[in-house]
């Protein structure tokens, strides 16, 4: 079979999408750090539409901070790849739409060539810099949100201006050249799962900039913009399994093809340097002001996404949908919204919860995505503050009950045995694995106990002021002791039940 290119693009089946605007003529107008799946199910397609509507001035130019493979898949493709939206037909059967990608125009490999990167940045016609690098790409601390000047990608950074490892070191040397090209100010947008990704990322580059050039960091303050943001669309790892059908459905070999659920939304503040694509065409909306989005969003998409994955990984359930088919565990995960969740939301008007609740429980069967629970439960330690610890401190403040928050807190302390329930050995794929197991091996594994859990909840750097707090402690105890001496169902029923609770 031939690959996916300019060339063979119109050879595709008439069912598939792809692009219907000269590509030679599309410039660049965005630069994104990180690559990934998720970006090129999200935000470029978003851009997509923005470009097939005519306005032609935002190709993108991709960037991976670490590892060449997505620039192998994709530069002998001209940049183009193939998003798969996948659910399922009225009969329950998986069905997929695909469409061409062509907004990528260019890709970069960070360590191959940082100097592109820079130049990338420092481009004229570059107005937006988007990231998605994942939670532990900030180098800050998870429970603050501060820029650890000791992590050692910062270090690094400081100490070779020409070849920066991190996105922020990228970020603030590509801005500096910018600076001193004379050039205009840019937008630097994070499309992270965080908190007022926004301002943590202007944190960050503000504090980075403040060690090499306050004049610098003065321009960046008062003249670049730092959108929040709040995205929302699953994307699970590309198999090759997805590979070879979305081939077959081709007829051509497209390298990396992403999949994703036809759900979409993004909700961004429109507060850009210069100009920015019309991001709504594609199903974006701009919002004065995203934190409740991203409140809501955080807490019950991934708040409930980490609960489920501790659960299912340590049960053998090994993908959402198989998980979410447990009747125990999805009348534990609605309960969960319902009960615990949803009271701790603002207001947002036109919200109906319920139907959002309902809606999102849907998302989770959907049979055609396969999203494995292990993929979710990576980097645990940098995902837990925003998705439940926030949850169980206003909880917590206001003496509300907390059995089911608690539950999916303890699944993940539980998870950290490394082994599940069927036996199988597992990696804990986190950057502070090596802490947190070893915390484990001296506390958990030889029984739970008030000391035990304290011992736990004093891991400052995911915890931080939750550390020796009582009622968690007295919450977390019997939910830990059913999970190692019961396991995942039966625990699960007992919390249905209404047991368990200190
Ligand atoms: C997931 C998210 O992998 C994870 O941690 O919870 O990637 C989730 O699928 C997206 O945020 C949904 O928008």
């Amino acid at each position: 079979m031939q690959g996916l290119n300019d060339r063979t693009v119109g050879m595709l089946p008439a069912a598939v999408a792809r692009p219907a605007y000269d590509r030679k003529a599309l410039k660049t107008g965005i630069v994104h750090l990180g690559i990934g799946a998720f970006m090129r199910a999200h935000m470029a397609a978003a851009t997509e539409a923005a470009i097939a509507a005519g306005d032609l001035r935002w190709g993108i130019v991709g960037v991976s901070l670490r590892q060449p493979d997505t620039r192998d898949a994709l530069a002998p493709q001209d940049g183009l790849y193939t998003l798969a939206i996948r659910d399922a037909n009225d009969q329950g059967q998986p069905r997929q739409r695909l469409q061409v990608i062509g907004a990528v125009t260019r890709l970069l490999v960070a360590p191959v060539n940082p100097q592109a990167v820079l130049d990338a940045i420092a481009a004229p016609a570059t107005r937006i810099v988007s990231l998605t690098v994942t939670e532990k790409g900030y180098c800050h601390d998870p429970a603050t949100g501060v820029l650890r000047l000791d992590h050692p990608d910062i270090v690094f950074d400081l100490a070779h201006p020409d070849a920066p490892r991190s996105a922020i070191g990228m970020l603030v040397y590509g801005l500096q050249l910018r600076h001193a090209r004379g050039l205009g100010p840019i937008t630097l947008m994070s499309l992270d799962n965080l908190p007022a990704n926004g301002r943590v990322l202007r944190a960050a580059v503000l504090r980075f900039a403040e060690e090499i050039d306050s004049t610098l960091r003065k321009w960046i303050e008062g003249q670049c913009r730092f959108p929040c943001s709040m995205v929302d669309r699953i994307v699970p790892k590309t198999t090759d399994a997805d590979r070879d059908a979305v081939g077959a459905a081709l007829g051509c070999v497209d390298a990396w093809p992403v999949l994703g659920e036809p759900f979409f939304d993004w909700a961004v503040e429109d507060e850009f340097a210069a100009d920015r694509p019309d991001w709504p065409l594609g199903g974006a909306r701009f919002v004065p002001d995203a934190e409740p989005f991203e409140r809501l969003k955080l807490r019950m998409v991934n708040g409930t996404h980490s609960s489920l994955a501790y659960l299912g990984a340590m049960a053998g359930w090994q993908t959402v949908d198989k998980a979410i088919a447990q009747p125990a565990l999805r009348e534990h995960i609605a309960a969960l919204m319902r009960d615990e969740i949803e009271p701790t939301l603002p207001a947002l008007p036109g919200l109906d919860l319920a139907a959002y609740r309902n809606n999102l429980l849907a998302r989770y069967a959907n049979p055609a995505l396969a999203h494995r629970t292990q993929q979710i439960a990576m980097d645990g330690s940098q995902k837990l503050p925003q998705r439940l610890l926030g949850t169980l401190r206003d909880r917590l403040t206001h003496k509300l009950p907390i059995p089911r928050m608690a539950l999916g807190l303890a699944a993940w302390m539980h998870y950290l045995r490394g082994v599940d329930e069927l036996g199988q050995s597992y990696r804990i794929d986190d950057p502070h694995a090596e802490a947190l197991t070893a915390l484990y091996q001296q506390s958990l594994a030889q029984g739970v106990s008030p000391q035990s859990v304290q011992a736990l909840l004093a891991y400052a750097p995911v915890f931080g002021d939750l550390a020796g707090h009582a009622a968690l402690t007295l919450a977390l105890l019997p939910l830990l002791q059913s999970l190692q001496a019961h396991g995942v169902a039966a625990t699960l029923d007992a919390v249905n039940r209404g047991g368990l609770t200190a």
